[in-house]
């Protein structure tokens, strides 16, 4: 028998067929059309194949299956060799300050304009299929469309590197990934070969320290820093230049999970930080980020206590400040993953005129590897003409040919110089990208690293001593928990050595917890400096006290208060936050006889999803409940990670006082709302110390 779906009904109809030309070129816009081969045959059957008789076999014959079937096959690309898990949006950047004084760039003099871009955040380590919470670096790549060409700022959530030569990177990345026999651990730093390489490379220090701290673990993609890590160059009308280094600044502040808590989110929603951004823009909750560079010149880098063109040296806000000239809003999701997200290709050296590059050696191995990449993982040199790559200014050149050409040149003249069609593209003196000129010492050629760079341990002291005494905890027990991990006992002793150096009662607090002694220091190449600390670098502190950005989870059961419900759902999301319900099932009938939807089932929403919990049930309900662990681990969580919890007279006398969790002042009854929202805006951190044991 023959199974067709009804083409009548619209609702049945699916099509696959391509619009062309322009913007329904990139934005595929397939309805009301019939569904088709690639070559544009109306299919009429797409649920059986081409059979001799009705129980077969399969005829070879039959096109339009082998044309599915091949066109599946070749679905998957390789996927990116670090930055593979990524989830991305589009939005715009606008100037709000002119750079006039310092660049010709336009995106960077011209205020008041919106330009599009397109910002995908990553994790490093993990493969595409990761999950978003692991402790790791975030990747904060934008591809800003100018005017002037594309402009791509890739970046990172902390604002410094593992490493001081690009010599060195496949390396470190080949010790982080899977370790190559065993083809584990996936997304972990915690294991022999990554501490292995940071023990012998004690460059790494600063930028693992960043990475053992709560930085590691992002609550949300809208609420992580972006640094451009290197010193770039802008250069004005009168050719001079300065330095830049760029800042991406989140409007919702920097704030952090805690360990525990991204290990059972991980289990929880592995799409945790996609899901995130994609219902915040969904929701028209725009993230917003300032745009701020920090400026100086060569002779002011001279007089820094380290070289800036080493990128594990970040230069502290309160040496150079950072001034704020823009902002990026994320206003629209991607309408396709594939085609954007993960087709879209970012290349360090694309730069628009008036910005150049510094001479620090990673990022001039950068320049080299992103073009090298894309043509591995896109397949082809015409990548810049997928539709998430193509500059959205004119351009025009003679190159031809190649993979998937997308264009059709109509001339005879394809090369320059030529003076058979003079409507064919010309360089321009007058708009063209210029180097900076700048004047070498005549050095003499060697495998060197500069005597400059030979400090790795002053910039992670200062960084430790800037930390709250509960970020240093956090730290400490981070380390502990890694090298925990760690098999190879000559691996963690060798990084104890360096952490003396970093601060000594750091490396004793992480001994302890191990169980080990303190070994010997480590020879310090130079002598290690007591920087001024600095509040810039730290997490807790640096989130507004708002309700932004944040979600708020209610739980709710047969016969619970609909107008208390309301009452705390209106109150949060006055404030700016989400709000959800969760219930034991997706229906539930309330005291005034409605019946609403939740939103998660409590097996599926643990507490560790939300920044803040509100319990309004019946003691019925409570009873039923104190029986489930699913609901007791939903109040110790939020307990245990210093959570605002509100709670109703049948919680606290079924639930609660069941449960290791003690009346503090973020553990508050219904009546006291007011308390529960500002509560609820941040963590209490002095809770943390009695429920968990930090090194
Ligand atoms: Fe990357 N990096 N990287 N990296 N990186 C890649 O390019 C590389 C470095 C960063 O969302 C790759 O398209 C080398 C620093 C981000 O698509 C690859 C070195 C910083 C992304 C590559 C570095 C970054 C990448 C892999 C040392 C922060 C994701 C896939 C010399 C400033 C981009 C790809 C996206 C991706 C090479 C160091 C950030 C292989 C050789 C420092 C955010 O080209």
């Amino acid at each position: 028998m023959k199974t067709n779906i009804d083409h009548t009904d619209p609702a049945k109809t699916m099509n696959t067929t391509r619009g062309n030309g322009g913007e329904t070129h990139q934005r595929a816009d397939d309805d009301g059309k019939m569904l088709t081969t690639q070559q544009g045959v109306v299919i009429s059957d797409n649920q059986n194949s081409l059979k001799a008789g009705p129980r077969g076999p399969t005829l070879l014959e039959d096109f339009v299956l082998r044309e599915k079937i091949n066109h599946f096959d070749h679905e998957r690309i390789p996927e990116r060799v670090v930055h593979a898990r990524g989830s991305a949006a589009h939005g715009y950047f606008e100037l709000t300050e002119s750079l006039e004084e310092y660049t010709t760039a336009k995106i960077l003099t011209e205020t008041g304009k919106q330009t599009p871009l397109f910002t995908r955040f990553s994790t490093v380590a993990g493969s595409k299929g990761s999950k978003d919470t692991p402790r790791d670096v975030r990747g904060f790549s934008v591809k800003v469309y100018t005017e002037e060409g594309n402009w791509d700022l890739v970046g990172n959530d902390m604002p410094i590197f593992f490493i001081q030569d690009a010599m060195k990177f496949p390396d470190l990345v080949h010790a982080v990934k899977p370790e190559p026999d065993r083809g584990f651990p996936q997304a972990a730093s915690a294991h022999d070969t990554f501490w292995d390489f940071v023990s012998l490379s004690p460059e790494t220090m600063h930028n693992v320290i960043w990475l053992m701290s709560d930085r590691g673990l992002p609550r949300s993609l809208r609420m992580i820093e972006g640094f451009g890590i290197h010193s770039y160059r802008l250069i004005n009308k009168e050719g001079k230049s300065t330095f830049m280094r760029f800042h991406w600044k989140p409007l919702l502040g920097v704030q952090s999970t805690t360990w525990d808590e991204a290990v059972k989110i991980s289990g929880a929603d592995p799409d945790y930080h996609r899901r995130d951004l994609f219902e915040a823009i969904d929701n028209q909750m725009y993230p917003e980020w300032e745009f701020g560079v920090q400026l100086f010149t060569e002779e002011q880098a001279n007089d820094f206590p380290f070289d800036h063109l080493d990128s594990t040296k970040l230069i502290p806000e309160e040496m150079v400040p950072v001034k704020i000239v823009g902002k990026m809003v994320l206003n629209r999701n991607p309408d396709n993953f594939f085609a954007e997200t993960e087709q879209v290709a970012f290349c360090l050296s694309h730069v628009p005129p008036g910005i150049d590059f510094s001479n620090d050696p990673l990022l001039q191995g950068r320049l080299f590897s992103y073009l090298d990449t894309q043509l591995k993982r896109l397949g082809s040199p015409n990548f810049a003409q997928i539709p998430i790559n193509a500059p959205k200014c004119p351009f025009a050149n003679n190159q031809q040919d190649g993979h998937m050409q997308m264009q059709v040149p109509k001339t005879r003249v394809l090369y320059e110089p030529q003076s058979l069609d003079p409507t064919r593209p010309r360089e321009s003196v007058k708009k063209g990208f210029e180097s900076f000129h700048e004047k070498l010492d005549d050095g003499v050629k060697g495998r060197v690293r500069a005597e400059s760079f030979a400090d790795h341990y002053s910039q992670p002291r200062m960084f430790y001593r800037s930390q709250t005494t509960i970020e240093q905890a956090h730290i400490a027990s981070a380390y502990a928990f890694e090298l925990g991990k760690v098999d190879a006992a000559h691996v963690r002793t060798r990084t104890l050595s360096h952490l003396i150096h970093i601060d000594q009662d750091l490396a004793s607090r992480v001994a302890k917890a191990l169980g080990m002694e303190l070994p010997e220091a480590a020879d310090p190449a130079a002598p290690v400096q007591d920087m001024a600390t600095s509040a810039a670098v730290r997490t807790i502190g640096l989130t507004p006290k708002s309700l932004k950005g944040r979600l708020v989870g209610i739980l709710v059961a047969e016969g619970s208060k609909h107008s208390e419900i309301k009452k705390f759902e209106d109150a949060a999301k006055a404030e700016g936050a989400s709000v959800k319900i969760v219930a034991p099932g997706r229906e539930v009938l309330l005291d005034d006889g409605t019946c609403i939807q939740s939103d998660e089932r409590i097996t599926g929403a643990p507490s560790v999803l939300f920044d803040a919990v509100v319990s309004i049930i019946m003691p019925d309900q409570a009873k039923k409940l104190a029986k489930d662990s699913s609901a007791l681990d939903w109040f110790t969580d939020a307990y245990v990670h210093c959570k605002a919890i509100a709670y109703c007279g049948a919680t606290d006398e079924f639930i609660l006082s069941k449960l290791p969790i003690e009346k503090d002042a973020f553990v508050t009854p219904l009546a006291d709302l007011d308390t529960f929202i500002e509560n609820a805006k941040s963590r209490l951190w002095e809770r943390e110390p009695k429920v968990r044991d930090l090194a």
